[in-house]
């Protein structure tokens, strides 16, 4: 089994649906368990700042997947909830984001799949909810809470449950 760090993001549409949806996507087409889910989060946009803002979260996951079979999966979760990967444009507006922060402590540099993600920890909105369930995990050899100490979390917005 492996332990698995997955950012979610999205600005499109009802996205804390889609993310309620998508979670209960990436447990049953994975074959995953749900150890921890955060929180979900207003982020102000970053990269492209002439967009809505966005709604993140993460979750832990347990799988038997291997990394690219997870990713594929995750590709497939994010095009049944709209997105279209041709008509987008890098840092623009998407109704669902599925990036694979860490898989274990495995370590792969490709174009497809780098692990773990090449700009964790450059990124409050994926720190943000990442600290809530794992602040002590050490990734690429800093703790989040660590690497979190060095962004601004401005602008950034617990939201309460949906009930
Ligand atoms: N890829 C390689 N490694 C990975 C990995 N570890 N996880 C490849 C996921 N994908 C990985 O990814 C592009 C390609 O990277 C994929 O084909 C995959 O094979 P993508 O997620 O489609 O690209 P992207 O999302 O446009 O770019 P990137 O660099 O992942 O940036 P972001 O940060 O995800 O950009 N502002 C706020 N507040 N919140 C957001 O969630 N998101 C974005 C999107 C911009 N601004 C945002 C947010
Ligand atoms: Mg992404």
């Amino acid at each position: 089994m492996a332990d698995v760090l997955i950012a979610l993001g999205g600005n499109v549409g009802d996205v804390r649906i889609t993310f309620r949806k998508a979670i209960a996507h990436i447990c049953g087409m994975t074959q995953a368990a749900l150890l921890a889910r955060s929180s979900d989060y207003a982020t102000p946009p970053w990269g492209e700042q002439r967009q809505a803002g966005f709604i993140n979260a993460c979750i832990e996951i347990e799988t038997t997947l291997d990394p690219h079979a997870l990713l594929f999966t995750l590709h497939r979760i994010e095009k049944k909830f709209g997105r279209d990967r041709e008509q987008e444009k890098r840092w623009g507006p998407r109704t669902l984001d599925l990036d694979l922060i860490a898989y274990d402590d495995v370590v792969l540099d490709r174009p497809e799949l780098t692990l773990p993600h090449p700009r964790w920890f450059e990124r409050a909105f994926v720190l943000v909810p990442l600290a809530e369930i794992a602040p002590d995990r050490v990734i690429a050899g800093r703790t989040v809470r660590e690497a979190l100490m060095h962004l601004s979390t401005e602008g950034i917005e617990r939201l309460p449950g949906l009930g």
